[in-house]
């Protein structure tokens, strides 16, 4: 993405502004699974970012003022005492995890862990993916690991740094003192001296390097900057609020629903609810739940194409539209619907054990899918509520599932609150927006940037009918009351 950023007047948001991106260059993430194991497939993923990079000069007539890296969180690549690749990266989807979080949590007591980290139990944290990986080749011969953005930003510039959104998803940071927690990491027995220095969003992160520029015909210097490179921690800065009583829910092949905070919230209460506290740009605090998202159906699609019976995306909705509301609904917050494979059949199995027919046509699939992931963005508002104690008046919806104007309607429903959808580029916004008021070209606090938003990008808004009784007895649904 190339953004054109110019603050409004006094310090931006006051509808003067400028915020556009362009797309320079989208490429393609496709994991692969070799000697039963699935890897990230990295060098290909840079190597779009370096074809990216070249386009965008291209494009501009002229370097990029700054680059800023995000993406997914958690995973990460380990370099040996040369700098070098050991291996590819792990995808979080893997099982190598299964069964991790039980053993750990025999030497670290769930609600230890949780008091000391605030972090949600997701079987992929870092901290898990290290357990499995202990005692093995790889990590042996490792003398740094870098999360996967921070991986990309050292082969651009040659420093290597960890960038606190995304290290906040380690499973290894106190979010009180947004600095790792010793204790946690000594009780597990992993060595933080593996981790490059802690940096935050808007920090340096050095410059292209003279091979870089060349591959990518750049003229140098080209200053990379530290950005919420946590794509969710990106996602959420662009989140258009007017006021501090919203939840949002970044929503693409996860649904990331919560509501941001100024302090994390580490009670049992928050644990059992398997609430977790990222850390966000501008001391903030991402107090959200990890909800399957739209990988449900992402997968479903794969499915059906796979089995020669292909589907268009666009067409499935129109039709899912006019099915009758919440036939059949699923809990899209479980980890069963975690790995990659089968999904129409695990989530036909999923309605029956609870009593519900399976859905037969893909239609019917869209909208089960659908329902359950408005369900459970009514669930996680609430909860957020009620774990905070802060009101919501409205919820926002970002990422590529803004642009669905079905999930964007039942959430409204399911929650009883308006909606307000977009923008769909969230995380590159947000990751644009932290990197130009580095550079100076737009000041302020978070709700100056929003304000920025609000003024330039097009959103939509969904105002609830009112009827809860519909979401609230399919909730009783896959929790029958004790
Ligand atoms: C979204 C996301 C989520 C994280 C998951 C795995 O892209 O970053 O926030 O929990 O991917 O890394």
């Amino acid at each position: 993405m190339v953004g054109r950023v110019r603050g409004g007047r006094g310090g931006g948001g006051r509808g003067d502004g400028v915020l556009e991106l362009t797309e320079a260059h989208r490429f393609a993430n496709r994991p692969v699974r070799t000697n039963g194991t699935l890897h990230w497939d990295v060098l290909a993923l840079y190597r779009g970012v370096l074809d990216g990079l070249r386009r965008a000069g291209e494009l501009a007539g002229r370097p990029p003022a700054s680059v800023g890296i995000d993406s997914w969180a958690v995973d990460y690549g380990l370099l040996d005492a040369t700098g070098a690749l050991l291996g590819n990266p792990v995808h979080y989807r893997d099982s190598r995890t299964d069964g991790v979080a039980e053993r750990v949590a025999g030497v670290l007591p769930r609600a230890e862990l949780y008091a000391a980290t605030g972090l949600q139990e997701l079987p992929f944290n870092t901290v898990y993916q290290l357990t499995a990986a202990q005692g093995g080749p790889a990590l042996e011969a490792a003398r740094r690991l870098l999360l996967v953005p921070d991986l990309f930003a050292y082969w651009l510039t040659g420093v290597a740094g960890t960038e606190l959104t995304n290290a906040s998803t380690t499973q290894l940071i106190d979010p009180r003192t947004r600095d790792w927690s010793r204790p946690v990491a000594e009780r597990l027995g992993i060595d933080l001296g593996l981790f490059a220095p802690l940096r935050g969003p808007g920090d340096p992160a050095g410059e292209l390097l003279p091979e870089v520029l060349a591959e990518t015909g750049l003229e140098g210097p080209v200053p990379v900057t530290a950005v919420g490179s946590h794509d969710t921690a990106s996602a959420v800065v662009a989140v258009p609020a007017s006021g501090p009583r919203f939840a949002y829910i970044a929503t693409g092949t996860w649904s990331l629903a919560g509501m941001e905070l100024d302090a994390p919230v580490l009670t049992e209460d928050s644990r059992r609810a398997n609430f977790t506290n990222e850390l966000g740009v501008d001391g903030t605090v991402r107090f959200l739940r990890n909800v399957m998202g739209l990988w449900l159906l992402q997968e479903c699609l794969r499915d059906w194409e796979a089995a020669g019976h292909p589907q268009d995306l666009g067409q499935l909705l129109d039709e899912a539209a006019k099915l009758p509301l919440l036939r059949q609904v699923v809990d899209a917050g479980d980890p069963e619907f975690l790995a990659p494979g089968r999904m129409p059949e695990r989530i036909a199995a999923a309605c029956r054990r609870t009593g519900q027919p399976a859905p037969e046509t893909p239609a019917e699939y869209t909208r089960c899918v659908v329902d359950s992931l408005a369900l459970a963005h009514r669930r996680a508002v609430d909860d957020a509520r009620r774990l905070s104690g802060r009101d919501v008046d409205v919820v926002h919806i970002v990422g590529g599932g803004a642009q669905n104007a079905l999930l964007c309607r039942m959430t409204a429903e399911a929650c009883g609150l308006p909606v307000v959808a977009g923008p769909a580029e969230a995380a590159a916004l947000g990751n644009v927006l932290v990197q130009a008021r580095a550079a100076g070209a737009v000041q302020g606090e978070l709700p100056q940037l929003r304000g920025l938003l609000r003024s330039t990008q097009p959103l939509v808004r969904y105002d609830p009918s009112g009827d809860l009784g519909p979401w609230a007895r399919a909730a009783a649904r896959l929790r029958p009351p004790a």
